[in-house]
């Protein structure tokens, strides 16, 4: 939650949620040619299941997040014209689904909330404060 909030004010922004994949593009991109090719892709997956696992240590609702979150970046989500590359372009743009998908109490906002109890856990900085009035 923490890293997605840049400002901290308890709400993942679209913007934010932009600047955020930006960065995740960025970083998986290893030749920095603009696009995420199959490879890249494994090189992702790795990531991923290297991370889930020490998600699945820490509990069961972060486990489920990284689902989601691993979703959201998948070729299907943002491959947009199906070459089967992902350009940044391409990637961004699916931003504002993927930050719908990651909803999951519906209310139109990215909090605390939506990441599950080991999320807001993590989020431990605010965690004296009511980030989910709903
Ligand atoms: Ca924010
Ligand atoms: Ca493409
Ligand atoms: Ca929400």
């Amino acid at each position: 939650m923490v890293m997605w909030d840049a400002d901290s004010d308890g709400v993942v922004s679209a913007e934010e949620a932009r600047a955020r994949r930006a960065m995740i593009f960025d970083m998986f991109d290893y030749e920095g040619d603009g696009v995420l090719s199959p490879e890249d892709y494994a090189d992702i997956d790795a990531h991923i299941a290297e991370d889930s696992q020490k998600g699945a240590a820490m509990g069961a609702g972060h486990g489920q997040m990284a689902g989601r979150m691993q979703a959201g970046i998948s070729v299907a989500a943002n491959d947009a014209d199906g070459d089967g590359l992902v350009s940044l372009a391409e990637f961004l743009d699916a931003s504002d689904a993927w930050l719908a998908g990651m909803d999951v109490n519906g209310d139109g906002r990215l909090t605390a909330a939506d990441f599950g109890p080991a999320g807001a856990a993590a989020g431990g900085r605010r965690a004296g404060q009511s980030v989910a009035p709903n």
